[in-house]
């Protein structure tokens, strides 16, 4: 009967985490969780960070010092001003809700801050096959694998004299938020592992496997709508990518 009431709680703290907005953070990398309502923290009698609605992270009493739980000494950092908490070198158990709850000196208890945190490691490696090339003067048309240890996916690739088209291409993985994708971008064909917070690629040159070369600079503009968009996301990402590492240099300086 017990077993029942605590396995029911468990499943509604479970559910109320799922409509907080999730945070995905890369493994090894720091989360700062904010309380943001300045209102709740008017008139504290006590104050409290917890990990998935039961577990203690750091408890405060405003005059006092922060009362930090032992699996937490040593990486977190509590701001006394703002109530916000850096939680550092986060690792995949580390996944999971966060809430920070406020006592009043009356005995109310508001909620003040609520996170759910997803710890994601760095993508892996993924590989980009080929097989079953046909090539002849008006057409070469084959089929790559793009696959990473958990799935795989086969996309086929025509060019006929300058038009591109593709069948397949993308798939979500076993792993959830973690994503597959194959595309022909720059005369590239590119197989992209990427989950929230990293990606990593295998490329294949098409002019290696086509013998007569396809030049992606003169492909009517209509007809490669779909291979364009890839190399305008590619350029975005380049320039914000070189706009920040300026600014880290100028920074640095
Ligand atoms: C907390 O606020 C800081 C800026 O004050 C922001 O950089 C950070 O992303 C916020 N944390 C979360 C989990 O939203
Ligand atoms: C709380 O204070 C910390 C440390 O000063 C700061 O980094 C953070 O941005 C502040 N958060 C908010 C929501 O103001
Ligand atoms: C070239 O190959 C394509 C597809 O493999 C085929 O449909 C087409 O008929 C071939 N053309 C010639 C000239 O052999
Ligand atoms: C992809 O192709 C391989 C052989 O090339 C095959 O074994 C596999 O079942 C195919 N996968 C899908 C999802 O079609
Ligand atoms: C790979 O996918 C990610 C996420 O969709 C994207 O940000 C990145 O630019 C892609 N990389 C390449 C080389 O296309
Ligand atoms: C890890 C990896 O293979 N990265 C490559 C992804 O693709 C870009 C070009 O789009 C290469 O410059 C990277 O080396």
């Amino acid at each position: 009967m017990f077993i029942f009431v605590i396995l029911g709680l468990l499943v509604c703290t479970e559910a109320q985490g799922i409509s907080a907005g999730t945070v995905f953070v890369l493994k090894g990398e720091d989360v700062l969780l904010n309380v943001t309502n300045a209102d709740v923290l008017q008139d504290v009698f006590s104050f409290t960070w917890k990990f998935n609605g039961k577990k203690n992270v750091l408890t405060f009493q405003p005059g006092n010092n922060p009362n930090v739980f032992p699996d937490y000494t040593g990486r977190i950092e509590f701001t006394v001003n703002n109530f916000s908490v850096k939680l550092k070198n986060l690792q995949e158990a580390d996944s999971g809700v966060y809430t920070a709850r406020v006592t009043k000196p009356s005995g109310e208890e508001t909620e003040a801050a609520k996170y759910k945190i997803k710890v994601q490691d760095q993508a892996s490696l993924p590989l980009l096959t080929v097989s079953s090339v046909s090539d002849n003067s008006s057409s070469c048309s084959f089929t790559v694998t793009c696959s990473s240890q958990d799935s795989h996916i086969n996309s086929t690739f025509t060019f006929e004299t300058r038009i591109c088209s593709q069948e397949g291409g993308e798939r979500s993985e076993g792993i959830p938020d973690t994503f597959l994708q194959v595309y022909q971008s720059s005369g590239s064909i590119i197989c992209n592992h990427s989950n929230h917070v990293s990606w990593t690629n295998d490329t294949i040159i098409i002019n290696d496997i086509c013998a007569k070369p396809v030049d992606p600079e003169e492909f009517p503009v209509y007809l490669v709508k779909t291979c364009v968009f890839s190399v305008g996301l590619v350029i975005m990402v380049s320039a914000v990518i070189t706009v920040h590492l300026m600014e880290k240099l100028n920074k640095n300086k």
